[in-house]
């Protein structure tokens, strides 16, 4: 890190840094967070498979709208970002009934206004995908809200916007992944604008960190999905009967490495790319 490098906030396991007026630069750790909190053991090259991810589909959306992405760091797991002024709303597509979309509806019969058909179970594909706004709440958990209250927030012509690009990204993303083996049930979108007044893409995008990934084998819906990437730490904390209260458990090695190697499988079957190859050469995810 340089310097010059002003420390701005503190993600839970990732880093934002200031280099200039005009530019930010966003670190990802090796940290995990499971059940809402993070464990004191690291993921090796955790933060690294979360960087090229989001730089392989900024690069390969930015026909779609245009995102902060200005640079990809050789050490893999930084990037440096344009400044946006951030949109104060969450923008969370869902293909898929999971997390707080199935709690929502199983209690109203709606997510976010939209009216879903009767009689869904968890995890079921959705008629079409829905984009779903939150706010975030003080507490730190998002607060679910309707496209109404988005469009407040943020102005009618500015959300109509947001919603547009937002299905198309999560189309784009939708199609690439489940042609390789993974559904990508729902993912979270930050957007901001800059100087001209446009719309950019920020944060990281369509990481497992920003989004529900399941393997398309064995897809069963009418109960959770397991989670490509978290599962085996999921099931190792619950095996310890551990209250979900800060700290969480050390995770032992052997579940350390059947979790890295189901990030690097999401990152190469996502991006038909060798790891040690993104290792050896960041830039390779941008091509
Ligand atoms: C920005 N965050 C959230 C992420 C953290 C905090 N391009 C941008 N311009 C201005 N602000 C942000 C971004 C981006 N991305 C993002 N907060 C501000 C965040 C990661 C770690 F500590």
């Amino acid at each position: 890190m340089p310097e010059a490098a002003v420390h701005l906030a503190s993600g839970k396991v990732r880093e934002l840094y200031a280099l200039d007026g005009e530019r930010l630069l966003l670190v990802a750790s090796d940290r995990i967070s499971t059940f809402d909190v993070i464990l004191p053991t690291e993921i090796p090259d955790k933060g690294r498979v979360l960087t090229g991810l989001s730089a392989f589909w900024f690069a390969r959306t930015s026909g779609i709208v245009p995102n902060h992405l200005l640079a990809l760091r050789d050490d893999g797991r930084s990037l440096e970002c344009r400044r946006l002024e951030m949109l104060p709303v969450e923008v969370v597509v869902r293909g898929y009934l999971s997390g707080s979309g199935w709690k929502d509806y199983r209690e109203t019969g709606s997510v976010c206004g939209h009216a879903l058909p009767p009689g869904l179970v968890e995890s079921d594909r959705l008629p079409e995908p829905i984009v779903t706004p939150a706010t975030k709440a003080v507490s730190g958990h998002d607060e679910n809200i309707d496209a109404r209250a988005a469009a407040e927030l943020v102005g009618a012509e500015r959300w109509a916007e947001v919603e547009s690009v937002a299905l198309a990204l999560y189309a784009f993303a939708t199609e690439h992944a489940e042609a390789r083996g993974i559904i990508l049930a729902d993912t979270k979108f930050e957007l901001g604008v800059d100087q001209a007044g446009t719309l950019v893409l920020g944060d990281e995008a369509l990481t497992p960190d920003s989004s529900r990934f399941w393997p398309a084998d064995g897809y069963a819906p009418g109960g959770p999905q397991p989670s490509y990437d978290k599962q085996y730490v999921r099931d190792y904390c619950e095996s310890l009967g551990w209250d979900k209260a800060s700290p969480g458990p050390e995770v032992p090695a052997d579940v350390v490495a059947g979790t890295r190697a189901r990030y690097v499988e999401a990152f190469e079957l996502l991006t038909g790319l060798a790891f040690d190859a993104y290792l050896a050469d960041p830039q390779v995810v941008l091509g």
